[in-house]
């Protein structure tokens, strides 16, 4: 449990490491509204893509809120951004422009955050990429219209092949019952459903506690019955966020050992855009990029997605040959 006082500001004055027990969660939660509609083209895009023999990763990204009241009006909040699963999500693309592996993304987000290929444009208002002609035409303003159209041939490839899903969450609650139904769906493709879980989601409320303090729990720890129950033939990798470089290593570890899936990425908070670390059961990998890469604007993420994309394809291999 962990106490916030909200007058003074003081943060943490509390951590109960024990958590809500995942099979319970479910039954004494409210699913959200929106869960059947999601259901249904989850089921229906996954069909889609087993009928191809695509593989499929799913890809959750952003952070989750904990509203404070039950008719919303504050909540908490986390600092991410959905920079690291949206970038993610095109890179399968672009290694599919290369002919590698054929997947579609289930693109898993909070409400808000990033989103892919818009993001290249997040950090401008719309209004000043455009220009009003004298003729009363709107073009994009010549300085960003490179970018514009590499990015949208790439965007509308995607959307024309019907490889992209989007589904929102804002809540924590909406991210836990919207990742057990896609990862039961998912479970359909056994083996050829990666699935990356980048998003944050770390405390629930418990209970309000008079008028100023807040009991908050750890949210249920869903990776384990994703790995036994939900997703059991699933290549399932996590990410372990830290602030301390001496716990990375073995915390993620740790994780990986509790919960027996197949990667864990840990990544620190300052360095997390230029460097992960990538643990298994018996390896562990340094990726990193250097100075000039970063100049250049190589993204971590182009690195990661292509190898664990390499591990999923040697992974589905071993399996057909057991
Ligand atoms: O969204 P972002 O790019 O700013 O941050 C990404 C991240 C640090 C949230 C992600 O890489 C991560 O570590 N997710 C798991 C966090 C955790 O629950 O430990």
């Amino acid at each position: 449990m962990t106490t916030v006082n909200l007058k003074t500001g003081d943060s943490i004055l509390e951590t109960n490491r024990e958590t809500i027990n995942p099979d319970t969660y479910f039954v004494t939660h409210t699913p959200p509204k929106s869960l059947e509609k999601n259901e249904k083209q989850v089921n229906e895009f996954v069909s889609k893509h087993a009928a191809k023999g695509s593989k499929v990763v799913l890809i959750t990204s952003g952070g989750t809120t904990v509203p404070l009241e039950n008719q919303t009006v504050r909540f908490i909040d986390n600092f991410s951004a959905g920079t690291r699963g949206a970038t993610s999500a095109e890179y399968p693309f672009d290694c599919l422009i290369h002919l590698i592996p054929d997947y579609a993304v289930i693109f898993m987000h909070r409400q808000f955050s990033l989103q892919p290929y818009n993001r290249h444009f997040s950090h401008q208002s719309i209004l000043d990429l455009l220009e009003l002609k004298p003729d009363g035409s709107i073009n994009v303003c010549s300085e960003y219209a490179h970018k514009m159209k590499a990015t949208l041939t790439k965007y509308q490839e995607y959307k024309r092949k019907e490889m992209l899903l989007m589904l929102e969450f804002f809540t924590v609650n909406d991210y836990l019952f919207l990742l057990r139904s896609v990862s039961h769906a998912l479970n359909g493709l056994t083996h050829h459903a990666l699935y990356y879980l980048a998003a944050a989601a770390e405390h629930k409320i418990q209970s309000g506690d008079g008028a100023m303090t807040l009991k908050m729990d750890q949210v249920p720890k869903f990776l384990k019955p994703m790995v036994t129950f939900w997703a059991p033939q699933g290549y399932i990798v996590s990410f372990k966020l830290e602030t301390d470089p001496h716990l990375l290593i073995p915390k993620s570890r740790q994780a990986l050992i509790r919960y027996g899936h197949q990667i864990v990425i840990g990544n620190l908070l300052t360095t997390r855009k230029r460097e992960v670390n990538l643990i298994t059961h018996d390896s562990e990998m340094e990726l990193k990029l250097s100075e000039e890469e970063e100049r250049n604007g190589v993204e971590i993420e182009s690195r990661i997605v292509n190898e664990l994309l390499k591990r999923h394809d040697e992974w589905i291999t071993n399996y057909s040959h057991n």
